[in-house]
C-alpha cells in the first residue's frame, strides 16, 4: 500500500523541476522574512531570482544547530506568532535547547508525512498503535500520534515508560502497532519474557522503532524478542520530527520524503558534495515549511544516499540505516569507534543482550575503553571460568573489528539503567 501515489512514485525529473519551484518560493520567503538569511544572502551576493532550479540548491549557505542556538528561541521563524500553532525543543546536552515551530499548515504536512511512514509499514486504519514515545517538547510522541490519526488508525497515547502499564493495555486493549525507540522495545520485549506473558496475549505485528541509531542485529533481537516485523524510522526536530525517512517492506534504506526534505550528503570536513553512495553528513532542505524554513541544514547524521529504484515501487531516494552521528563518534587512542560497531559485535553473540554501554575514561595519558554489557539470564551462571571465556571471546571479536583493545565486563542481567526514550550508550569521561 502507498499513501501519496502521486508523490511516492513520481518520475525523477518531475519530483526535481517541483523541488525546484518549492526551493525558490522558500528562499523568497526567507530572504523577505529572516534578518539572518537576508543578511547571508546578501554577503554572498544571492538575491531570490538568482535560484530557479534545484541545481542551484548548492550556492546556498549551510545552516547548524550553531545557527538555531545563536537565534534563540524564535528568531529563525519566518511567520509571525500568530500563525505559529505549535512549538517543541529538543535538550542539548549543553546550553539552551534547540526550539522549532510550525504553522497550522507544517502541522498538516507532518501528519501527511507520518501517515506515509505508517503505510509504508502496512499500517491501516483497523491497526491500533501503541505510541510509546516521550509527549511533551520530544517530537516522538505527538509526530506519531497526529500522523496515525491522520491515516485513521486507532491511537493509544501512553508515552514512553511506565512498563507494566505498557504491558496491560497491550494485552487488553490489543495494540497490533507499537512506535518506541529500539533500545525501549528491547527492554519491553525483555519485559514480556521476564514476566512469563503468553506470546498469545501480544497481537503486535509492527514496530516503528527511530529516533536513535540501531543495528540489523538489534533489529533481529526485537523481532524474535516481539514477535513482529521491525520498521526503522527516521527524522530530526529541525527538518520537522519523525517522518522525514522511513523503510519500506523492501528494508533496503529508508526512502526520504523529497517533495518536503532534499538531501544532499557532504564532507563534513569541507561541505563539498559528495555522489550517491558515498558516505557523508545528510543535509536537508525542508523546502515546505512555513514556520521554520532552513536552508542545507547539517544534521552531523552520518550516511549513504541511493537513488536506484525500489522493490516497493517507490521513486524516492532512500538513505542507508545511519552509523552514527559525528559527534557521537568516538576517537580512542587515534581510532574512530561508532557504538554501533560496538553493537553489532555484542549481538551477533548469542550470551548477550541489546543492553549495554561504553565507558571511556583518560588513565595517564591514555584513552581506555570499557564495555560493559548484560548476559542474558540463562548464560549468567556461576561458573566463573564460563563467563571468562565469553568475556575473551567477545574481547577477541571487538579488537578484530575496532582494531583497538578494550576492556569487557559482564555485569548482571537488567542492571544497567533502562530508558523510556534514547538510550544514552557512552559515558566519556574524558572531558575533551
Ligand atoms: O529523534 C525524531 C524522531 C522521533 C525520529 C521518533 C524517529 C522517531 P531529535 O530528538 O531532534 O528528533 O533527534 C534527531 O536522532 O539527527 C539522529 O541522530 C537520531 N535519529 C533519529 N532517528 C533515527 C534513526 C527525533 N532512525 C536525531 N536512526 C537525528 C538513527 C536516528 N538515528
Amino acid at each position: 500500500m502507498i499513501w501519496n501515489q502521486h508523490i511516492e512514485t513520481m518520475d525523477r525529473e518531475e519530483m526535481r523541476t517541483l523541488q525546484g519551484e518549492r526551493l525558490q518560493n522558500m528562499v523568497e520567503r526567507i530572504y523577505n522574512n529572516v534578518p539572518f538569511y537576508r543578511h547571508k544572502l546578501q554577503d554572498q551576493g544571492i538575491e531570490p531570482g538568482d535560484i530557479t532550479s534545484i541545481d542551484h540548491l548548492h550556492h546556498l549557505p549551510f545552516t547548524t544547530k550553531q545557527d538555531l542556538r545563536d537565534n534563540y528561541p524564535f528568531s529563525l521563524f519566518a511567520v509571525p506568532q500568530d500563525q505559529v500553532v505549535r512549538l517543541h525543543a529538543s535538550s542539548g546536552t549543553t546550553g539552551k535547547p534547540t526550539v522549532v515551530g510550525y504553522t497550522q499548515r507544517d502541522i498538516e504536512t507532518w501528519s501527511e508525512v507520518v501517515a506515509r511512514s505508517l503505510t509504508m509499514a502496512g499500517v491501516t486504519r483497523s491497526d491500533i498503535i501503541q505510541v510509546a514515545y516521550g509527549y511533551g517538547l520530544f517530537t516522538g510522541g505527538l509526530g506519531l500520534h497526529y500522523g496515525a490519526e491522520h491515516l485513521g488508525a486507532s491511537v493509544i497515547p501512553i508515552s514512553g515508560g511506565n512498563t507494566q502499564k505498557q504491558l496491560q493495555l497491550m494485552q487488553d486493549f490489543g495494540s497490533t502497532v507499537i512506535a518506541c525507540t529500539p533500545s525501549y522495545a528491547a527492554f519491553l520485549g525483555e519485559a514480556i519474557r521476564h514476566e512469563q506473558i503468553d506470546p498469545r496475549q501480544i497481537k503486535l505485528k509492527a514496530g516503528i522503532f527511530g529516533a536513535e541509531p540501531w543495528t540489523e542485529e538489534m533489529r533481529q533481537e526485537i523481532q524474535e524478542l516481539l514477535g513482529i516485523k521491525a520498521f526503522d524510522i527516521y527524522g530530526l526536530s529541525e527538518i520537522i520530527g519523525p517522518g522525514v525517512s522511513m523503510e519500506c517492506p523492501a528494508q533496503q534504506g529508508m526512502h526520504i520524503f523529497e517533495d518536503h526534505f532534499i538531501p544532499e550528503i557532504i564532507n563534513p570536513d569541507t561541505g563539498e558534495i559528495l555522489p550517491y553512495g558515498q558516505l557523508g553528513e545528510l543535509v536537508f532542505t525542508p523546502v515546505s515549511k512555513e514556520a521554520l524554513p532552513l536552508l542545507r541544514y547539517r544534521t552531523r547524521d552520518l550516511t549513504r544516499l541511493h537513488a536506484e529504484p525500489c522493490d516497493c515501487g517507490r521513486t524516492l531516494v532512500r538513505m542507508e540505516k545511519c552509523v552514527g552521528r559525528s559527534d557521537d563518534m568516538l576517537i580512542i587512542r587515534g581510532v574512530n569507534v561508532f557504538p554501533s560497531q560496538v553493537e553489532s559485535v555484542l549481538l551477533e553473540m548469542n550470551e548477550t543482550t541489546p543492553h549495554y554501554q561504553l565507558i571511556v575514561n583518560r588513565e595517564h595519558n591514555l584513552d581506555t575503553l570499557e564495555i560493559q554489557v548484560e548476559v542474558h539470564d540463562q548464560f549468567f551462571s556461576d561458573e566463573i571460568a564460563d563467563l571468562e571465556a565469553l568475556q575473551q571471546r567477545i574481547l577477541h571479536n571487538i579488537q578484530s573489528t575496532l582494531g583497538i583493545s578494550a576492556r569487557v565486563k559482564l555485569v548482571e542481567p537488567r542492571s544497567i539503567e533502562r530508558s523510556a526514550g534514547k538510550a544514552q550508550r557512552v559515558i566519556d569521561n574524558r572531558n575533551l
